[in-house]
């Protein structure tokens, strides 16, 4: 079988340094997994491209390395919106590949109407570097460019047609293609290890009932070296000051905070190492964005716990909009959350507060992938969230 642009594309990666990759599939991108696949790199199809793109980060915070993420244009780019702008926030190195409509136009499924998808201007509105291949030949300089923008933490993209990945690679070009050198991208395992604040009320005593207390109960139960990840809510802010000064590494966004982040990131993260626990802490309104990727958990068997809090509310605005009596807006209807884990194979377990985690997770398979659920209080008053804490927020 004679080689493809879409072939020297996926070695060029590989000697670029990249590993493994996440993605979505779609008609204009196709001959670019096709070729991952060939050349041996891991691809890992999510339930969505928001999740692809989470899970490149998860999988980029716990290797060290830039993540790669493909996905087709139009409303596969619409998808991948909330990961570009998370590592755009929080200066996560992500590529992102996206097959566009064919240089003849056709077919114009899915090409979002007669102007096309306009897929670079989007990109380049949300500040995302790259560049739109239109011949094989720019391939080189477009690599060039975004890895120069990896480099330096910046996510970044190439947009290019279905048609040109498909095309034969000319021998001609075949060098220029996998010249440069790899890149060092190694940096040592991080996430943010949350420092002690003299001010801080997070050594204040908390009662039995609250997220703290279900931080503190998994940190008790959970080995050293456990890759921490928490969701956009009170569990992220209780772990925030749970962790506090112990030195341990949690992985969130500390900027952007999208919800169900951390459901996605887990999982990506677990690819990197399957033999190193991964524990994720979830509010319920997360979980009803992408706790749809528990599938992917479970189809890759990771060893991930996933932690729901199920307190049947958007905690914050449930908060925020109690005084004006539009606080029904923040209820979440009832979920069957253990039925629909069960339902897609993932092992769950509901108990009542943090006393009983350590023996439902006992009674659970050890290694994971598997759910452990509990009620929380809509609004926890021993959680404050971190900006609440700073001088600048009134
Ligand atoms: C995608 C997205 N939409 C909206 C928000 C704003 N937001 C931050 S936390 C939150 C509520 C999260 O609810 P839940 O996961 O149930 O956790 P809880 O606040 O109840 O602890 C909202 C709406 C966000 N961070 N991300």
């Amino acid at each position: 079988m004679s080689l493809t642009v879409a072939d020297h594309l996926a070695r060029s990666l590989v000697a670029r340094g990249f590993h493994r990759c996440f993605g979505y599939l779609g008609y204009h991108v196709e001959p670019l997994p096709q070729a991952l696949l060939r050349i041996g790199l891991d691809v890992v199809i999510a339930a969505s491209e928001t999740g692809a793109g989470f899970m490149a980060q998860g999988w980029s915070l716990a290797s060290g390395r830039a993540g790669l993420v493909f996905c087709a244009g139009g409303p596969g780019l619409a998808m991948l919106i909330p990961a570009l702008q998370a590592a755009r926030a929080e200066g996560f190195p992500l590529l992102a590949i996206i097959g566009q409509t064919s240089t003849t136009g056709l077919p114009s499924f899915q090409d979002t109407g007669a102007l096309g998808s306009r897929d670079r201007e989007l990109l380049d509105a949300l500040q995302i570097p790259g560049l739109q291949i239109g011949s094989p030949q720019e391939l080189p300089a477009g690599l060039d460019l975004v890895c120069d923008a990896l480099a330096a933490g910046r996510p970044a993209a190439l947009t290019i047609p279905a048609d040109i990945l498909a095309a034969p690679w000319s021998a001609i070009d075949g060098q220029s293609l996998l010249s440069r050198h790899a890149f060092d991208w190694h940096r040592p395992l991080t996430g943010w290890a949350v420092p002690a604040d003299p001010l801080s009320v997070a050594q204040q005593p908390t009662g039995p009932g609250g997220y703290r207390a279900v931080v503190r109960a998994l940190l008790a139960t959970f080995p050293s070296g456990t890759l921490w990840f928490g969701d956009a809510g009170q569990a992220r802010h209780a772990m925030r000051m749970e962790f506090e000064g112990r030195g341990l590494p949690l992985f969130d966004c500390p900027q952007s905070g999208p919800m169900g982040w951390a459901i996605a990131a887990a999982i990506g993260a677990a690819f990197h190492d399957v033999e190193r626990p991964v524990c994720c802490f979830t509010g319920d309104g997360s979980a009803q964005m992408l706790a749809v990727e528990w599938v992917t958990a479970v189809q890759h068997h990771l060893p991930i716990t996933f932690v729901l809090a199920v307190n049947r509310v958007l905690g914050g605005p449930y908060g925020r909009l109690q005084a004006s009596g539009a606080q029904c807006l923040s209820h979440l209807p009832p979920v069957d959350w253990c039925g629909l884990a069960a339902s897609m194979g993932l092992p769950a377990r509901r108990v009542e507060g943090a006393q009983e985690i350590a023996a439902a997770l006992e009674a659970l398979p050890p290694r994971g992938p598997r759910l452990l659920e509990l009620p929380l209080p809509a609004r926890d008053p021993e959680v404050v969230a971190p900006y609440s804490l700073s001088p600048s927020v009134s």
